[in-house]
């Protein structure tokens, strides 16, 4: 009786073992091969509607970490932006950093997108060599970073009016908050930013109240299981009229009003100049405003 205790708690034991090894097999798989195995295609800025003379508005699309821009979410999202448009005025597109942005650590990621891939991308709009009078940059998570540190750049270097909107910025510990949107602008040129967080499994390294930027916290309008991709989903959806295909929230209603205001993309110069103007009225440091169902 004895033996067979023996045997069978060694067997236990085997099997744990085993089953502790694949897991851990597993779980690094699925960090390490998104990081490793990407296509590296399509880095940099790309537009998805032709360039012409006429175009003094510019709107870019970024993305976060361990992500990408061509067929991916932010490629759908300056398509989705140029539907709304007149690429006659716009140039719409999206920036891929996503060889910074492939890193095992998350704070790899803010660290290149702030200190590299920001000015990377501020060298691709000057390169263009346009007379703007409008940049609008929207970044999620770690792509934060990018926009900011791109605009303050881009403020010393354009007379362009800056719009930035934040979804979700990533904030890592040892990071300053405040830095983020924080852009001397000269008197006549317009700083104005907007930031869509929800209160997810990221926890407040993503749920910052930025200075530099008016607040909107939508937790209350995801699904049970709160998201930190869902401020871009929803973004994508005050664009597009709808929730993206793949995302499981096709049946949501969409929500985009608070205390009398529409926000997301109605916020934007792409919206209407008049919409702009509101914008500008509105707040930035402010505690978040809270759009509920
Ligand atoms: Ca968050």
């Amino acid at each position: 009786m004895f033996l067979y205790f023996y045997k069978e708690q060694k067997l236990m034991k085997r099997r744990t073992i085993i089953i502790t090894v694949l897991f851990v097999l597993i779980l690094t798989g699925l960090l390490v091969c998104p990081a490793f195995c990407r296509k590296t295609e399509h880095k940099g800025l790309n537009f998805v509607n032709k360039t012409s003379d006429g175009q003094e508005n510019l709107v870019v699309v970024t993305h976060g970490w361990i992500e990408k821009g061509k067929n991916d979410w932010p490629e759908d999202m300056a398509e989705a932006i140029l539907k709304r448009v007149d690429s006659n005025d716009w140039l719409c597109g999206y920036f891929d950093w996503s060889k910074g942005a492939s890193t095992i650590n998350p704070l790899d990621a803010a660290t290149y997108a702030r200190d590299i891939s920001g000015a990377a991308l501020a060298g691709q709009v000057l390169q263009l060599n346009r007379n703007l009078k409008h940049i609008h940059l929207i970044g999620h998570s770690c792509g934060a970073w990018t926009i900011s540190e791109s605009a303050k750049i881009l403020v010393r270097q354009t007379n362009a009016h800056i719009h930035l909107t934040f979804l979700d910025a990533y904030v890592p510990k040892n990071f300053n908050a405040d830095s983020l949107g924080d852009i001397n602008t000269p008197s006549d040129v317009n700083y104005w930013a907007d930031q869509y967080y929800t209160r997810d499994y990221t926890l407040e390294f993503t749920e910052h109240n930025l200075k530099h930027a008016h607040n909107v916290d939508v937790t209350e309008i995801d699904q049970i299981i709160k998201d930190h991709n869902f401020p871009w989903k929803w973004y994508y959806a005050t664009i597009a009229g709808k929730f993206p295909k793949w995302s499981f929230l096709n049946d949501d209603k969409l929500v985009t009003d608070a205390n009398g205001t529409e926000y997301g993309f109605a916020r934007s110069k792409e919206a209407s100049k008049d919409n702009w103007q509101k914008s500008l009225e509105l707040k930035m440091g402010n505690k978040a405003v809270t759009i509920k169902k």
